[in-house]
């Protein structure tokens, strides 16, 4: 047999072009890429005719949380690593990037990373590797981030808020320095938390308990001058950060302008920002908590449009699912969480933040087809990979040096449009926040390392737990600009 796997018909989509290929995989890779027809002398042990439909590379999500312990003080992950990753692959997503979480009472990094290896190892249905969330920058900590680095880690992320997790800026200035050192990337979650707890007492004073009120204590402005703080310290220490889960325009704003002065300053944001607003959480008793997350969904369609509008231009560099899932009503009583008699609307402060999202995804910015095909790719699945240091081997589809993962689309209209149930998905959570939502687009065929993992029209769910960790290496988008040690005395 010449190959494992042929794709004929389809149209390759990679960020540089999108073009009529034929698709021969052999032993997990992209073996070979050739103009229409030339296959068809070769042998398989499996032919998938993709006439007409766009093969993508997998999608790869850099910002998904499984299996964590309630570190937002309000509730653990509905999913599991089996869960959460078996959800994945179903929405064409074949690498995630999940967060290693230190406990604040921690000193060490490495006890946490091994634990997630723990709880992943075997579980997963897709690729997957883990950020390390530091919580507490102690000095063993941050003596550790050259041993991640042997260990594969590349990537962390920070919090500007939330008391369990939050840095002030010394410590944030402490991991920065100490990321430059290691060629780490650091993500920060930027949002002032001084001015959502001022906000939360405001609120209180008046008894505005309703999951509506988490939109209101959460202000653009919180997000703005966090955004414009991380870039400055990161300015100033002349180290790469991605804002992650940008809602504000306002934020964008900060990031586009540091960006247009040449630094390596990069953002992400999530489908919840493009599709879901304000008054999602204004809806009669509780229900509103099912589109609690922070930053907010904010005002309405002109956010959304200025959202879409810097993915198109390059201001985000990533779309994540930001995979936080909680569930609704309790699993061991069956009521409604953060409900008492002192609050029976709930209060919002309560509320876990998080929406679950890995699954709809890339089906939701395929079927709202804003972006064309090269964007999209780009901002779902290249670009992760290169900013987290695991480009060309995913993100992108190449011969001889890409796994072969991969979705097969419809064909254009070949697929009837639906309406998006929670029954649908395969995560283990008890809602989605896109219910009745009508989609056009969701992936025909996932195929991770050349094997069909998910077939839509035929088993579903066919793969199994063959997911691994990948190792990764630095960043290949641009870091640092001087190379030079950074030294207090130049300043
Ligand atoms: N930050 C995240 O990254 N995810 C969910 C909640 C939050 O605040
Ligand atoms: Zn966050
Ligand atoms: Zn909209
Ligand atoms: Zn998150």
């Amino acid at each position: 047999e010449d190959y494992d796997l042929i794709i004929i018909n389809g149209v390759v989509a990679t960020p540089e072009s999108s073009q009529a290929l034929d698709i021969g995989i052999k032993d997990s890779k992209i073996k070979t890429l050739a103009a229409p027809g030339q296959l068809k002398d070769s042998t398989a042990k499996r032919t998938i005719d993709a006439q007409g439909a766009y093969v993508t590379p997998g999608g790869v999500d850099a910002h998904v949380h499984l299996e964590e312990p309630p570190l937002f003080g309000k509730g653990s992950s509905a999913d599991t690593y089996e869960t959460g990753s078996r959800s994945a692959i179903c929405g064409g997503t074949t690498t995630m990037i999940t967060f290693a979480p230190q406990q604040k009472s921690m000193d060490s990094l490495l006890s946490t990373l091994s634990t997630c290896h723990e709880k992943a190892d075997r579980k997963c249905y897709v690729d997957y590797s883990f950020h390390l969330l530091v919580s507490n920058p102690s000095a063993t900590a941050l003596a550790e981030f050259a041993t991640l680095r042997e260990k594969g880690i590349s990537s962390l992320k920070i919090y500007m808020t939330y008391a369990a997790l939050q840095l002030d800026d010394g410590q944030i200035l402490d991991v920065l320095l100490e990321a430059r050192k290691q060629g780490i990337t650091t993500m920060i979650h930027a949002e002032n938390g001084a001015v959502i707890d001022w906000m939360t007492k405001k609120l209180e004073e008046k008894q505005l308990f309703a999951p509506k009120w988490h939109v209101t204590s959460h202000p653009p402005v919180a997000e703005v001058e966090a955004t414009y703080r991380a870039i400055s310290l990161a300015e100033f220490l002349d180290v790469p950060i991605l804002i992650v889960h940008v809602s504000s325009p306002g934020a964008a704003k900060h990031i586009r302008e540091a960006q247009g002065r040449g630094l390596p300053v990069y953002a992400e944001t999530c489908p919840q920002y493009l599709f879901l607003t304000r008054k999602d959480l204004d809806r009669d008793g509780f229900e509103g908590a099912k589109y609690c997350c922070s930053p907010p969904p904010r005002e309405g369609e002109a956010d959304h449009e200025a959202i879409w509008r810097g993915l198109e231009d390059g201001t985000f560099t990533v779309l994540s699912s930001d995979h936080c899932p909680f569930l609704y009503d309790d699993a061991v009583t069956g009521k409604k969480r953060c409900i008492s008699d002192d609050f029976p609307v709930g209060h919002f402060k309560y509320v876990p933040n998080g929406l679950p999202g890995i699954e709809t995804r890339l089906p939701l910015a395929m079927s709202a087809s804003r972006l064309n095909i090269c964007k999209f790719v780009e901002v779902t699945s290249t670009n992760a990979a290169k900013l987290y240091g695991l480009y060309p081997r995913k993100g992108t589809i190449l011969e001889e040096v890409s796994d072969a993962d991969l979705v097969v689309w419809y064909p254009g209209g070949e697929m009837e449009s639906f309406e998006l149930k929670n029954e649908m998905l395969h995560h283990a959570v008890d809602h989605t926040p896109y219910e009745g939502r009508t989609l056009s687009q969701w992936p025909r065929y996932t195929i991770l390392r050349g094997h069909v993992a998910w077939d839509r029209d035929n088993g579903g769910l066919i793969g199994g737990k063959d997911g691994v960790f990948l190792p990764r290496g630095p960043s290949s988008l641009k870091g640092s600009l001087s190379e030079r040690e950074w030294d207090v005395r130049d300043f």
